[in-house]
């Protein structure tokens, strides 16, 4: 079995604005569909991020992969390294963390390479990955403050702004009704701290038996984290990323029994070694868009099991076939013990047939059909092409965004 072809197809998705530290989403969020096809009939799918320098990337290693023998994953990373051979970044100037775009690259493609191996053998994704240790996937519930969207010229806005721990506990309740979501993740770094603890503890109030976690994404010194960690203690099953770089968190580490966790300072397996020897974090998060695919993301697993860390899942704004994804590798990854994040709730497209799939308790199904076992809905990716050529952004950049609402918003990280 060879491919013949591969079809990048970049889209675009109505957003609405949910603030972080950066700043704010812009009105569409980008990804990249994937389809590479097979001598044998078959096609595999993919979704990656959309900025500029993954689709320079995919676009470019695309082509090279005709001919390409769909198990050898030893040579679909040589072919992307030859291809790339500047490594760098693909985050837009505004992120926090940068991902290699060979990882990246490499991500997107062995995704749907295991699709189609999956659907020649007839087996789901996770077999190939080891085989599910769970087959129901529970995700918490993914809360931002955000303004009211100004400009609906690309859809609809999402529950107006939400800028109070009121609102914000408003929010939850929603999500709550409309997907029995069982955890929450609050994004963090943008009220006040005092304002960001008042939300956790009346989030405590209303839940009492959910997890928790808020993640400021480095918005805190090290002495503001360690206020908020004692004012939140008891509270939080972990606090996510308090701090911006290894040693600050290890500092913090040092003062606190509260468990760090990150996608921010560990997003490649040379820094888990320097997390573990400073002790700077204690949870590690995995994302199969970045940690080298579905099959590095099951080694992270294994290697913080090694080094005795634990393991959680990170999301950006996607849509199903990441979804799908992130389900099978949770499925395989036996020491992914909290609950996975996910934005889904944050948009209301889809781009797999049959539609968007129903959380039920906060929990999906694993899909059994074979690969992915999702396909593609031409028509809704036809729609979202010509979204993309009609929006006109081409890369994320939340503090650009962020100057619609706030004029004079400064980006500053640290902040408090
Ligand atoms: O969507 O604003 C956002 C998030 O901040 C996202 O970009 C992060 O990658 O959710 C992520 C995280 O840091 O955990
Ligand atoms: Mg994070």
């Amino acid at each position: 079995m060879r491919i013949t072809e591969v079809i990048i197809t970049p889209i675009a998705i109505p957003d609405v604005p949910l603030a972080n530290t950066k700043g704010v989403h812009p009105s569409v969020f980008l990804r990249a569909i994937i389809e590479v096809k097979t001598d044998t009939g078959i096609t595999g799918l993919g979704e990656a991020y959309g900025a500029k320098r993954t689709l320079t990337g995919l676009q470019t290693v695309a082509p090279l992969l005709e001919g390409l023998d769909p198990y050898d994953l030893r040579a679909l990373r040589r072919r992307i390294e030859t291809a790339l051979p500047d490594g760098g970044g693909v985050n837009a100037p505004t992120a926090l963390a940068d991902h290699k775009v060979v990882d990246v690259v490499y991500s997107a493609f062995e995704i749907a390479l295991l699709d189609i191996r999956g659907k020649e053998v007839g087996r789901p994704l996770y077999d190939l990955l080891g085989g599910a240790v769970r087959k129901t996937i529970p995700f918490g519930g993914y809360l931002f403050y955000k303004f009211a969207k100004q400009d609906m010229t690309f859809g609809p806005d999402i529950m107006g702004e939400v800028m109070t721990p009121d609102a914000l506990v408003d929010q939850a309740k929603q999500f709550s009704k409309d997907y029995g979501f069982r955890s929450w993740k609050l994004k963090g770094g943008v009220l006040e701290p005092d304002l960001e603890i008042e939300t956790m503890l009346k989030l405590r109030e209303t839940f009492p038996d959910h997890p928790l976690r808020i993640d400021p994404m480095g918005a805190w010194t090290v002495p503001t984290a360690k206020r908020v960690a004692d004012a939140l203690d008891g509270v939080l099953e972990y606090l996510e990323d308090p701090c911006r770089g290894m040693d600050a968190m290890a500092e913090l580490s040092a003062l606190i029994d509260m468990p760090l966790a990150t996608n921010l300072v560990v997003v490649e397996f040379e820094q888990i070694i320097e997390a573990v020897k400073k002790d700077a974090v204690q949870i590690v998060l995995s994302d199969h868009h970045y940690w080298r695919g579905a099959t590095g993301a099951v080694h992270l697993g294994e290697i913080c099991r090694a080094a005795n860390l634990g393991v959680s899942m990170h999301s950006n704004s996607h849509l199903g076939i990441s979804l799908a994804a992130m389900c099978h590798v949770a499925a395989a990854t036996p020491n992914l013990t909290f609950d996975c994040d996910t934005h889904y709730p944050w948009s209301s497209k889809e781009i797999i047939k049959g539609g968007r799939p129903t959380f039920k308790n906060g929990t999906l199904q694993v899909p059994d059909g074979p690969g992915l076992g999702v396909e593609l809905d031409h028509e809704s990716i036809a729609e979202l092409h010509t979204l993309y050529n009609k929006a006109m952004v081409k890369d994320r950049d939340d503090t650009d965004e962020m100057l619609k609402y706030v004029p004079n918003y400064e980006r500053k990280v640290p902040r408090w």
